[in-house]
């Protein structure tokens, strides 16, 4: 069979697809339009083959994830955005929690002896942990475990508490920076169009203060991931917007590391009423952020929002990285709905995950250093898989 005829198959019969594969092929930028009418028009297969096509091209068949685990400060939260399923009004404090200083770093040292990389801080936003709240926790956790990779706070954080604190938002990251935080999370995204972010998280930052703040963030020559929740009342429209203000920003400074996509759970929030997205609806979305995100290195899932199997079926639809490792406490999933009730997994587990679906596992720090890659028969004790999938015993 001639190359041509090979390359015809794999085409769309649809002009429009057609065009855009061409367009992949040749590392091409697709246009807002374009990836709109991927959303719309696309079939599954078609997504998946493109998506697969550009996270080979760029990582052959590495599948990454590292070991961190999770600390919510607290729960208790000024905001009331409608999807949070997590968030205690000051009204209701009493169901909450509000970690001291002590009970925090009690968290940090509970893993003292286990080979983490990375602490992950976000959590509600409450008046009194202000900026020295925060300034004084960091330098501690530093000087405590300087290795430690300190991924801290979002833009709704920042935003409030500088402004709390009468400085900027330079002068503010400047002593966050000093303080010992190493990267940016990608959580308060959202989603960036006005109107429907004043209606399902009115009153925390704008959409261009967040973009803001992480454009800061990457002038200090740091690094930050990005997100975007999806499957509540956005419209394809809405998503195509939001990853586009995330494309121009990349643009212009290059620091994001990773894009997540988070699907909006309904367990007990103010958006109940809305039917939760199917997964086909999940792998649509990631692979549409793969095509779309050409100047993003990494698609990351965040597997407890997911579940296992999901999360597997993720990385044949442009996802090359999976979060959620060992010991993970994070409980702002389990409150909304996930299945993954304690979502904490070994590595050995997270390992077998991923070779189970014929990828290659491989540790990588936080700002994405091959710590391991994990050959077949590297864990011990593992099981070891046949073609069909099925345990050799
Ligand atoms: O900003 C809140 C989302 C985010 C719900 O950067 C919900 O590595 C779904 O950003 N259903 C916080 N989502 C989590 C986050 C994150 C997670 C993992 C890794 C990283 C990273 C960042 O959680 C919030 C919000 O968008 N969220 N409630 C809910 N009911
Ligand atoms: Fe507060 Fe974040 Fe929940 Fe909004 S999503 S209510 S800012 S904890």
């Amino acid at each position: 069979m001639s190359q041509q005829v090979e390359i015809d198959i794999m085409l769309s019969s649809n002009a429009l697809i057609k065009s855009i594969q061409y367009k992949v092929f040749n590392s091409e930028r697709i246009t807002t339009e374009e990836g709109l009418y991927l959303y719309e028009n696309a079939s599954l297969s078609e997504l998946a083959f493109l998506a697969n096509f550009i996270r080979e091209k760029k990582h052959g068949n590495r599948s990454y994830f590292n070991r961190n685990f999770h600390i919510e400060p607290t729960n208790v939260c000024v905001y009331t955005c409608s999807f949070c399923s997590y968030s205690r009004l000051i009204k209701k404090r009493a169901e909450g929690w509000e970690y001291t200083h002590e009970q925090i770093m009690d968290i940090v040292k509970s893993f003292d002896e286990k080979p983490v990389t990375e602490v992950h801080i976000v959590g509600g936003v409450l008046p009194k942990y202000d900026l020295e709240f925060y300034i004084k926790l960091f330098k501690a956790i530093k000087q405590h475990r300087p290795e430690l990779h300190l991924k801290a706070l979002t833009p709704v954080e920042f935003h409030y508490i500088f402004k709390k604190a009468k400085i900027g938002y330079e002068e503010g990251m400047l002593r966050m920076l000093e303080a010992g935080v190493d990267s940016l999370p990608g959580g308060g995204a959202e989603i960036f169009d006005e109107v429907l972010r004043e209606k399902i998280a009115g009153g925390k930052c704008s959409s261009e203060e967040w973009l803001r703040i992480h454009e800061i963030w990457h002038q200090l020559g740091k690094k930050s991931n990005a997100t975007m929740l999806y499957g509540h009342l956005e419209t394809y429209a809405h998503r195509i917007d939001h990853l586009d203000r995330l494309r121009m920003l990349q643009d212009k400074t290059g620091g994001f590391q990773t894009f997540i996509p988070l699907k909006f759970r309904n367990k007990d929030n103010e958006l109940s009423y809305l039917p939760e997205v199917s997964i086909l609806e999940d792998l649509k979305n990631y692979a549409v952020s793969r095509i779309f995100l050409d100047n993003f290195e990494h698609i990351k899932a965040y597997w407890p929002m997911l579940g296992r199997s999901n999360a597997q079926l993720s990385l044949s639809f442009g996802v090359d990285d999976l979060d959620g490792t060992i010991d993970d406490t994070t409980k702002i999933y389990s409150m909304a709905g996930s299945e993954e009730l304690n979502p904490s997994m070994s590595t050995v587990e997270l390992v077998q995950l991923i070779q189970q679906v014929g990828r290659t596992a491989v540790e990588r720090d936080s700002i994405y250093n091959v710590i391991k890659e994990y050959q077949e028969g590297d864990i011990p004790n593992a099981v070891q898989y046949n073609f069909y999938n099925l345990p050799v015993v």
